[in-house]
């Protein structure tokens, strides 16, 4: 897949045509790399199918921009993007990744102090030279000190919804080779972390060599860096790496299990096998030399006296407890989910009409999905006004009569004020079945203040969902500062549900933040916040993360039957 690395490449050559004061074009690269980010399929498909014709008819993408798509697929190169990269001092990449530093201040700490990278820039901030710049000041200054970590932090894990379609494909490749009898990601992408730092894929075959061969010739694979009679590593696009280890099909299980992790859920299992006299490693339990289990996961678990645990919950968080007492949950399915909670359309920032989504909801066999358009202050990704939103309104109910089997909620996302007022008049908030409340600016405020006003907001008798609770963006933006305790009860009070938002640089709450929001007693709402179509398949890391989190059918509402989800809303 090169949606990703041309996204990327675009980015960077808008980043860098800014600071060289480029009119116009940083914003068509910019439109068409994330056209391209959202693409469904690989890229090179679509060229393939329907030529250069066929990228032109992507959004954003002109004759120009297609004919540099072409360029990169062909050559895996682009020469205008090599060009433009040395004609730039500066490490445009790294520095690009520090929040809160755009191209032109980036230009400016160039001009001013000389700063190439982020060595350069830490320096500079720790000896207090940035603070006196114009427009920069004491506050910036700390924000890039605190920046630099995250930036450093974003150059070495990806997030799982980026990294999850190359495993998946890289999978389905190995499974089309017949010396394949069995291939699966494992590691911390098995069991749905967040970010990953490498995708480990685990083979069963009997002719390793065969297998290794063929995996370094995987197509989208950059460099090999390492290649063994069992194991390999390679880099595929992006500098994801990819490790591969191939192992006899009868040592399926326990070599699944050991390379699944975590490290500190084996070692506890380890502990426990120890106790029983057993010994466990890669190659099964053993009693003695004689192997007991190694064909299947639930063997080796078996062996050790326990219950099947699966993979998101292998985090050493009280899991194998659990399991020693038949108290397991039993998790939310990847299946059980009915519907989307959160989406946008071209009412306010989507790209997709009200009738695609609904037809693209109806494909995923949903029963219900929400259509949650902004509200609040009209700066905001192009809120609604008041006559848009009756519009609108009108538009589903037309539309509702269209899908009998796909219920479509009047929804809106409602703007949370600094006050906790939600940024909506009671008469417009009345017509909506889906109402959301979330914070899209002020971000900056104590523990107390936030706390304060998100409880404030609670008290609104419309209010039923809190959006992305903590605003956090994952490599990008710091959680802020709340007292969830605090929230969470007060959400349980007032029946509000809280968003577990399942974009993937947000995936808020998170895993570990639901799982004390559920220990509350507290329901959880899963929403994609898809602004297009294909952002709907998002919902998958909304449940691996509500699966994280322990949760069972009952504690998340996107499972609720219509009947009850209806009660539920209407409070
Ligand atoms: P990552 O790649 O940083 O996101 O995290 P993981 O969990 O994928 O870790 P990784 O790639 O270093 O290793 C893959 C799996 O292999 C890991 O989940 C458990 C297993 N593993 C690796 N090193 C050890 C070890 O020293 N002891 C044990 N018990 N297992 C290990
Ligand atoms: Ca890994
Ligand atoms: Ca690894
Ligand atoms: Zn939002």
């Amino acid at each position: 897949m090169k949606n990703q690395e041309i996204t990327a490449i675009f980015f960077e050559i808008a980043d860098i045509l800014e600071m060289q004061n480029v009119q116009w074009k940083p914003r068509a690269y910019r439109k068409a790399a994330m056209a391209i980010e959202s693409l469904s399929e690989p890229i090179e498909d679509v060229y393939k199918k329907g030529g250069k014709k066929a990228l032109e008819a992507i959004p954003g993408v002109g004759e120009n921009i297609a004919k540099k798509i072409e360029e990169i697929i062909k050559t895996g190169k682009l020469h205008y993007f090599e060009k433009l990269k040395k004609s730039m001092p500066i490490d445009v990449e790294a520095l690009g990744a520090v929040p809160g530093l755009g191209p032109k201040k980036t230009v400016q700490l160039y001009k001013k102090l000389g700063i190439k990278n982020l060595d350069d820039l830490k320096k500079a901030a720790l000896q207090h030279r940035i603070r006196h710049l114009p427009g920069f000041g004491e506050k910036t200054e700390e924000e890039i000190l605190k920046g630099i970590s995250l930036a450093k932090r974003a150059g070495e894990r990806m997030l799982l919804g980026l990294a999850l379609p190359v495993a998946k494909e890289v999978k389905s490749y190995l499974e089309k080779s017949k010396a394949v009898k069995a291939a699966e990601p494992a590691g911390s992408l098995r069991r749905r972390m967040e970010t990953i730092g490498d995708i480990d894929i685990l083979v069963a075959s009997n002719k390793p060599k065969t297998v290794m061969d063929y995996f370094t010739a995987v197509p989208s694979v950059r460099k090999v860096l390492a290649k063994g009679s069992t194991k390999a590593s390679v880099w595929v696009e992006n500098n994801l790496q990819v490790d591969i280890r191939v192992i006899k099909p009868k040592q399926w299980g326990s070599a699944l299990q050991y390379f699944t992790g975590s490290k500190q859920h084996s070692i506890e299992l380890r502990k426990i096998a120890l106790k029983k006299g057993l010994k466990l490693s890669e190659y099964g339990v053993f009693k003695g030399k004689r192997v007991i289990a190694s064909k299947s996961e639930e063997d080796v678990y078996r062996a050790l006296g326990l219950p099947y645990i699966e993979p998101e919950l292998r985090e050493n968080r009280g899991e194998i407890e659990a399991a020693r007492h038949s108290k397991l949950p039993r998790l939310i399915g990847y299946d059980d989910i009915k519907g989307d909670f959160q989406m946008h359309t071209t009412y306010s920032d989507g790209n997709n009409g009200v009738e695609e989504m609904a037809n693209a909801a109806k494909r995923l066999g949903y029963g219900f999905i929400a259509i949650t358009d902004h509200v609040g202050a009209l700066a905001i990704a192009h809120a609604m006004s008041k006559k848009t939103i009756e519009r609108q309104f009108r538009e589903i109910e037309r539309i509702q009569k269209k899908f009998p089997r796909l219920r479509i909620f009047k929804g809106m996302e409602v703007d949370i004020k600094k006050n906790g007022q939600l940024n909506a008049a009671s008469d417009v908030l009345r017509k909506a079945d889906v109402v959301y409340g979330s914070i899209h600016h002020g971000f900056k405020g104590a523990e107390r203040e936030n706390s304060n006003r998100i409880c404030k907001a609670f008290e609104n008798k419309y209010i039923q969902i809190l959006g992305h609770p903590t605003n956090r963006k994952i490599n990008e933006r710091n959680p802020i500062a709340l007292n969830l305790d605090t929230v969470f009860e007060k959400a349980k009070q007032n029946n509000i549900a809280l968003e577990i938002n399942a974009m993937p640089n947000r995936l808020d709450l998170n895993d570990v933040n639901s799982k004390a929001a559920i220990e509350t007693g507290c329901k959880l709402a899963i929403g994609t916040d898809a602004h297009s179509t294909e952002h709907l398949r998002y919902i998958e890391l909304g449940i691996a993360t509500a699966r994280r989190a322990w949760a069972e059918k009952k504690n998340i509402i996107n499972a609720l039957p219509l009947k009850k989800l209806e009660r539920f809303l209407q409070r």
